[in-house]
C-alpha cells in the first residue's frame, strides 16, 4: 500500500491577522487526503534576538507590510523542496528549510513563512493519521490542561494609554478544572469592566490589541487596584484563587542612552527599577513578572530572582527568544524560573520543541504563547496540551482569536472527559 503520509501539495497565501495586517497561510494536503492548515502570527513588541519576518518593505500596497515575498517563498523554494517527503518527518522537513534558508535568524525565507509551513506539516500528518493535534504531537498520554494567563489590561505597545507594563494578567490557580478557571477570569473580566467604568467612564473600556481593556491610566498601580477590585467583586480571593502575573516587556521602556527605565512618569536606574518589583510583589500576590529588565541584562533577572526567591516566578521571553543558546545563557546566569515558547520566534516547530525539552530539563517552566498579532490558527493550544503545561498565555477572553485559543482548550478537555487533569492540581499550593 503507498504511503498516505507523503506531502502531495503546499500552497501559501496572504491573508490577515487581528490587527489587520497580511499574514501568511500555508495549506498542506499529503497523498493519503490529510490536510494541515497554519497561519503565522506577529508580534509589536519584538525581542532583538528574535528570528526575522520577511515582509513586502519596498512595496506601497498594504504600506510596505504585506506578505508577497514570503508566500513566493513557500510556492517557489519551500514546496518544491519538501514534496514527496512524509509529512511525519518534522525534524527532517524542518532541517531541509533551515538549510534553504541559510541565515542564523531566517531572513531569507522569512520565520513567517516558516512557522506556517512547520505547523502545517504537523497539522496535515495529524489529519492524515487521524489524531488531534495535540495527540499527535504529544502521544496517548497528553492529558494535562494548561492553566491560563489572561491579559485583561493592556498597556505598552499594545495599547494607547501610558501604562508602561504590557500585560496585567489574572492567573487563575485555585480552580479544579480549565473550565472552572476560564469561567472564573471572565466573571473577573467582566468585573473589571464595570470597575474601570465607574473610575474613567464608558469611553475606558474599549479594548487593546489582545483584548484586554485599555483604560488611560497612568500608574502600575492604578491597574494593579483595578484588578484587585474585580476579584473581590467577583467573588474570589485574590492570592488564593487567582494571582497576577506581569509582562513589564521592559526593553520597549529602557532608553539605552540615559541607561534609565521610564515607568509611572519616572526614570529608574536598574537598581532603582529592582526596588520597584520587589515594592510590588511585597504588595500583591504577583505570580510572575516577565522581562522585568532589557533584553540584555541577564544579570537583574539573575539578582531579582535571588530576592523574590520563587516566591514570584522571573520569566524570559525577549530575553530568550524561545532560543537554544539564549536559554542557555539565561540557565548558566540563573536569570529565570519560567520560559515563553512563541514558535514564531525561532520558526520551526522542532527548534520549539528542544527549546522546551532544555527547558524542562532544567526545572523551568514552559509559557507556551500567542503575539499580540493573532489569527485563528489554534496550534498554541494544542502544543500547550502535548507538552503538558504547565502554563498558556493568549490574551482575554475577549476578541475572536483569543477565544480561539481557550475554546480550543474547552474542546480538547470534552474530548479527554475525566482523563483531563488541570495543570494547577499538580502544582504545590500557594496562597
Ligand atoms: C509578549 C507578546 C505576547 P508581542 O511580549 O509576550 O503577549 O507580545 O507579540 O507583541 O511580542
Ligand atoms: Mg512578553
Amino acid at each position: 500500500m503507498s504511503n498516505p503520509f507523503l506531502i502531495r501539495e503546499v500552497r501559501a497565501i496572504q491573508v490577515l491577522d487581528s490587527r489587520g495586517d497580511p499574514t501568511i497561510e500555508v495549506s498542506i494536503v499529503t497523498s493519503g487526503g490529510g490536510i494541515g492548515r497554519a497561519i503565522a502570527p506577529a508580534g509589536a513588541s519584538r525581542g532583538k534576538y528574535e528570528a526575522v519576518e520577511v515582509r513586502d518593505v519596498d512595496s506601497r500596497m498594504y504600506k510596505g507590510r504585506g506578505v508577497r515575498r514570503a508566500v513566493e517563498n513557500v510556492n517557489n523554494y519551500i514546496g518544491p523542496a519538501i514534496q514527496g517527503l512524509d509529512a511525519r518527518r518534522q525534524r527532517e522537513i524542518d532541517n531541509v528549510m533551515i538549510q534553504i534558508d541559510g541565515t542564523p535568524n531566517k531572513s531569507r525565507l522569512g520565520a513567517n513563512a516558516m512557522i506556517a509551513t512547520s505547523l502545517a506539516v504537523a497539522k496535515a500528518a495529524a489529519d492524515t493519521a487521524k489524531l488531534p493535534l495535540f495527540q499527535y504531537l504529544g502521544g496517548i498520554h497528553s492529558r494535562i490542561l494548561p492553566i491560563p494567563m489572561l491579559n485583561i489590561i493592556n498597556g505598552g505597545v499594545h495599547a494607547g494609554n501610558e501604562l508602561s507594563v504590557q500585560e496585567f494578567m489574572i492567573v487563575p490557580l485555585g480552580f479544579d478544572t480549565f473550565s472552572d478557571a476560564i469561567r472564573a477570569a471572565v466573571e473577573v473580566y467582566k468585573e473589571l469592566k464595570a470597575v474601570i467604568k465607574e473610575r474613567y467612564g464608558p469611553s475606558a473600556i474599549n479594548v487593546g490589541d489582545e483584548g484586554g481593556y485599555a483604560p488611560p491610566m497612568r500608574l502600575t498601580d492604578e491597574a494593579l487596584q483595578a484588578l484587585e477590585m474585580a476579584v473581590k467583586r467577583a467573588g474570589y480571593e485574590l492570592g488564593k484563587d487567582i494571582f497576577i502575573s506581569l509582562d513589564a516587556a521592559a526593553s520597549q521602556f529602557y532608553d539605552e542612552g540615559s541607561q534609565t527605565y521610564d515607568i509611572d512618569g519616572r526614570k529608574l536606574r536598574r537598581e532603582e527599577l529592582l526596588e520597584y518589583w520587589l515594592d510590588l510583589v511585597s504588595r500583591y500576590p504577583i505570580l510572575s513578572i516577565e522581562d522585568p529588565f532589557y533584553e540584555e541584562d541577564f544579570d537583574m533577572y539573575s539578582e531579582l530572582r535571588r530576592k523574590t526567591k520563587g516566591r514570584t516566578l522571573i520569566v524570559g521571553d525577549d530575553l530568550t527568544v524561545t532560543n537554544i543558546e539564549r536559554l542557555v545563557k539565561a540557565i548558566e546566569k540563573r536569570a529565570i524560573d519560567a520560559v515563553i515558547v512563541k514558535p514564531n520566534q525561532v520558526g520551526t516547530l522542532t527548534e520549539t520543541l528542544d527549546f522546551i525539552d532544555l527547558a524542562k530539563h532544567n526545572g523551568i517552566a514552559t509559557i507556551i504563547s500567542h503575539r499580540s498579532g493573532e489569527s485563528e490558527d489554534t496550534s498554541i493550544a494544542h502544543l500547550a496540551v502535548a507538552v503538558g503545561g504547565p502554563f498558556i498565555k493568549t490574551g482575554a477572553p475577549c476578541r475572536g482569536e483569543r477565544t480561539a485559543k481557550y475554546n480550543e482548550l474547552l474542546r480538547i478537555e470534552d474530548y479527554l472527559g475525566g482523563e483531563a487533569i488541570f495543570a494547577a492540581k499538580l502544582l504545590p499550593r500557594r496562597g
